[in-house]
């Protein structure tokens, strides 16, 4: 088995058994603490990270860990991980959310999983490999294992997009709300659901033409862009410069709009 063949199942299992502790939980009662700046984190996101955490020393002592609650070491070769994406949805019992770990290696991912236990839907990707999704059966046994395409949308007035705002860093309100206002007036429909991983993935699968976001994490992105890459999307910053898991802004597309959205989005 090639290396980043077996990092990719170390990464599914971690992701299946974390991604268990969320379904099992998201029915009752847990504590929900205040991280300051509106932001919360309640203690399943700490269970989950703290079940990673632990997995990923045991069987890759090798590999630097770095996650969303307790940081750790992100360079050189490192587990980044959001143990819990969607933390607002699942406090208010809304499914969209899930478990995103990527390997990467100086601040780009090789390997991305991302799972949503309640929609049963596991994305997975290696770098130069492709991006692949496999569902859970009734009896929540994993099947069907199919490779994701992006879109072929090419008209601006056709694209379907997803964004996020930009919460916890009101600087960047006034930028985006004119940014949005300008993609408003000039593509089909925008949608906000409150997990990056969730829309990166959706891109990936050709639900969305395109996401964008700024003022985000490693966390919430380094798996998600691996897999919208891999299912032949282009990452970039909103420039079109090159991206990578410490650039605060992500702009995803499927290739054939991603110059006519870059410049609605200069244009503003
Ligand atoms: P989280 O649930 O892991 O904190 C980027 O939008 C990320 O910020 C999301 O994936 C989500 O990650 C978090 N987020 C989204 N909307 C938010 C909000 N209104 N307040 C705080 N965090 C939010
Ligand atoms: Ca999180």
């Amino acid at each position: 088995m090639e290396q980043l063949d077996l990092y990719l199942s170390i990464a599914i299992k971690a992701a299946k058994m974390s991604g268990d502790i969320l379904k099992r939980n998201f029915k009752k009662q847990f504590i929900i603490e205040d991280k300051g700046n509106r932001d919360i984190v309640t203690s399943i996101d700490k269970a989950s990270e703290e079940l990673l955490y632990r997995y990923f020393q045991k069987v890759t002592p090798e590999i630097n860990f770095y996650g969303e609650e307790t940081l750790g070491n992100i360079e050189g070769i490192s587990w980044v991980v959001d143990p819990l994406d969607g933390t607002k949805n699942y406090v208010h019992r809304i499914p969209y959310f899930g478990v995103s770990i990527a390997l990467c290696e100086d601040l780009l991912p090789i390997v991305g999983v991302v799972y949503f236990p309640l929609l049963g839907e596991l994305y997975m990707a290696i770098k130069g490999n492709g991006a692949f999704l496999v569902k859970n059966n009734e009896k929540s046994i994993f099947v069907k294992k199919q490779r994701i395409l992006c879109s072929s949308t090419e008209r601006i007035d056709h694209c379907f997009l997803a964004t996020g705002f930009p919460h916890s860093k009101s600087q960047l309100l006034g930028d985006y709300m004119s940014e949005l206002e300008n993609v408003l007036k000039n593509v089909s429909a925008v949608r906000r659901f409150g997990s990056a991983a969730y829309d990166l993935c959706q891109v990936a699968k050709g639900t969305f033409d395109g996401f964008w976001e700024h003022g985000l994490e490693s966390w919430d992105m380094a798996a998600g862009a691996l897999i919208a890459e891999e299912a032949g999307c282009t990452v970039s910053k909103s420039d079109g410069a090159p991206w990578n898991i410490k650039s605060p802004t992500i702009f995803v597309s499927n290739p054939k709009l991603h110059t006519k959205l870059l410049d609605i989005f200069s244009s503003k």
